[in-house]
């Protein structure tokens, strides 16, 4: 149904990844949003130019949107959703582990995801009802069962309450799981227990731009995207617990010790 959309969106984002690789040795100017550690480059304004442009160009009926555009969003009936770079703070310094993540939603729901790692050749996609692919191979969650066998991934907060509720959790888990990490891209995180590489993705203190795209594939995998209290998720929800189901109860048992407060929307 949305096959003219997502190989338009695969085309674009694949050559605006190209051009965030190379780069990402003469970023130029970085500035901060709300602090040093908010901040944004003209690779992020250029990536979302770009794209945004692009999509506009070739589906005019469509609204298009980015976490650079300034201005809030809140009609998804047929709307383009994109993170221009997902991981700035990652990008800056030079590190692989970025990525430029898209998502079409159409009343609602993110029907397309695509997300785009150039560093490592990977590109993951997704269209709703017809699985999900990295680099056209179909991808799958993992077999594992057994949360002390799970490697769990999750992203730092930058707020200092945020912190605070958060740290004892992750030394929780850090008993109970295999291991955790933290790899500074929210949208590589899910797209990687889409794959089977990790087996849940939560943290507190994100927005639908940075895992819209994340969750029509991790739902088209048979994955489940949650809030951190269990409630499900949504556009004005600020925290995600992305999982493979296999495991979903043993963490959610392990995450309701703390009784999480969902962060208000600001
Ligand atoms: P960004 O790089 O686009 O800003 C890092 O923990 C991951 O979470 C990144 O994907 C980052 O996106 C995202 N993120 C968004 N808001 C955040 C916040 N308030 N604190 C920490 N990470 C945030
Ligand atoms: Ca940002
Ligand atoms: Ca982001
Ligand atoms: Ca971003």
């Amino acid at each position: 149904m949305f096959k003219d959309r997502l190989s338009k969106a695969l085309e674009i984002v694949k050559v605006a990844g190209k051009i965030a690789q190379e780069r990402q040795q003469s970023i130029g100017l970085i500035e901060d949003k709300t602090g040093p550690m908010d901040v944004v480059t003209d690779i992020d304004r250029g990536t979302q130019d770009l794209i945004l442009k692009t999509l506009e160009k070739d589906f005019p009926e469509d609204i298009t949107w980015g976490e650079e555009s300034g201005y809030p969003l809140s009609d998804f009936s047929s709307t383009w959703v994109l993170d221009p770079i997902d991981g700035t703070t990652n990008y800056i310094h030079g590190l692989p582990l970025y990525s430029i993540s898209l998502a079409y939603y159409y009343q609602g729901v993110p029907v397309i995801g695509v997300i785009d790692s150039p560093s490592f050749g990977e590109t993951f996609y997704s269209e709703r009802g017809s699985g999900a692919y990295l680099n056209e191979n179909p991808i799958h969650l993992s077999e594992v069962k057994d949360l002390r066998r799970s490697l769990l991934s999750t992203g730092f907060p930058h707020e200092q309450n945020r912190c605070d509720i958060i740290i004892p959790v992750y030394h929780h888990l850090l008993c109970r799981s295999q291991a955790l990490r933290a790899i500074g891209s929210a949208a590589l995180g899910i797209a990687y227990v889409a794959c089977g590489r990790f087996e849940a993705y939560f943290q507190l203190g994100v927005s639908f731009y940075d895992v819209a795209a994340g969750v029509c594939m991790l739902e088209e995998v048979g994955g489940k995207v949650q809030q951190i209290n269990e409630k499900p998720w949504g556009t004005s929800s600020r925290s995600i617990v992305a999982l493979n189901p296999l495991i979903g109860q043993q963490l959610f048992d392990e995450l309701n010790r703390f009784q999480i407060p969902e962060p208000v929307y600001s």
